[in-house]
């Protein structure tokens, strides 16, 4: 064999034992869509409904998931019968405000891309004039950036869920009010107060945060508030990991509460004792908010159903 053939397979040979040659996850480009659109949706337990803005009709937004690496290819739609602008605003994204951010005007849409280059857990929002109003009334959302790779100090979780907070202002008020904090009635859960605690809103639909005991469970939680931070706490329970922004890189060990400023968002990782049956509440320990809607169930029990937390069920609607 000659010298320069033995190089090639010493090179091949090193390459194998660094783990070069093993092919990684192909980043991909995700595309997303979405309509803004200005209608009623159902605020509560009780049926009630609100004038909300929206994406796609509901509130919060879809789920927007990706990996690290990955291009989202996104197109905002904003139909001719709405009154308003709107626009998008991934926190996830690295671009130029002006341009990807700007607002688009009702009967046109607007197509942009961008690398999401850091692991995380970021907020989406509508960012149109007044931004307050469009965020107050519904238009935001979660884009959960997976890393490439999961590790020991950063697990796969058994379950996920996300929870995304924010704050309920009657429809009319004026972007002065907002300003203030005057006149919020409740906390949201994911579009409804006390949306999944029974306890707290007997017409809550039932449908509670499961897993079995001994799970880890990850909660992306996102503060959508105008003007309040939150203090994340599982009463019951102790926060096994907290990971700030959502990111492997920040990792925070045995918590009992961490505070979310508006506008952020952290990963939540909760381990249940084995061997019984237990439940948790996770609130905003912020008594304003907690007791306005801010307080979610998780029963950690042999019955939890194995889809209960995984793929679409990790924002329950
Ligand atoms: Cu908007």
């Amino acid at each position: 064999m000659k010298l320069a053939q033995k190089g090639l397979l010493f090179a091949a040979a090193t390459a194998l034992v660094a783990g070069m040659a093993v092919p990684q996850a192909m980043a991909k480009t995700v595309e997303v869509t979405m309509t803004a659109m200005e209608t009623e949706v159902t605020i509560n337990n009780n049926g009630d409904k609100y004038p909300a803005w929206t994406f796609d009709g509901a509130i919060p937004g879809k789920v927007v998931r990706v990996t690290e690496g990955d291009t989202v290819d996104f197109t905002l739609i904003n139909p001719k019968k709405n009154k308003n602008s709107h626009s998008m605003d991934f926190h996830a994204a690295e671009v130029h405000v002006l341009e990807e951010f700007a607002a688009v005007k009702p009967g046109e849409s607007k197509h942009f891309k961008f690398e999401a280059r850091r692991a995380g857990v970021f907020m989406y929002h509508c960012g149109a004039n007044a931004m307050v109003e469009h965020i107050a009334r519904g238009m935001y959302g979660v884009i959960i950036v997976d890393p490439k790779k999961y590790s020991k100090a950063f697990p796969k979780p058994d379950r996920e869920y996300v929870l995304i907070q924010s704050q309920l202002f009657p429809a009319g008020t004026k972007v002065a009010e907002y300003l203030e904090n005057k006149g919020w009635t409740n906390a949201l859960i994911n579009g409804k107060p006390f949306n999944y605690d029974p306890v707290h809103d007997p017409k809550a639909s039932g449908t509670m945060l499961q897993s079995k005991p001994g799970e880890r469970v990850r909660i992306y939680y996102v503060n959508a508030n105008i003007n309040m931070p939150i203090a994340v706490h599982p009463i019951a329970g102790i926060w096994d990991r907290v990971y700030e922004n959502g990111s492997p890189k920040n990792i925070l060990y045995d918590m009992q509460t961490y505070g979310l400023p508006v506008a952020s968002a952290a990963a939540f990782d909760i381990v249940s004792p084995k061997g019984r049956t237990t439940a948790n509440a996770i609130v905003d320990h912020t008594m304003s908010a907690a007791l306005r809607g801010a307080i979610t169930v998780l029963i950690n029990s042999d019955k939890a159903p194995d889809d209960a937390g995984k793929g679409d069920n990790i924002l329950p609607r």
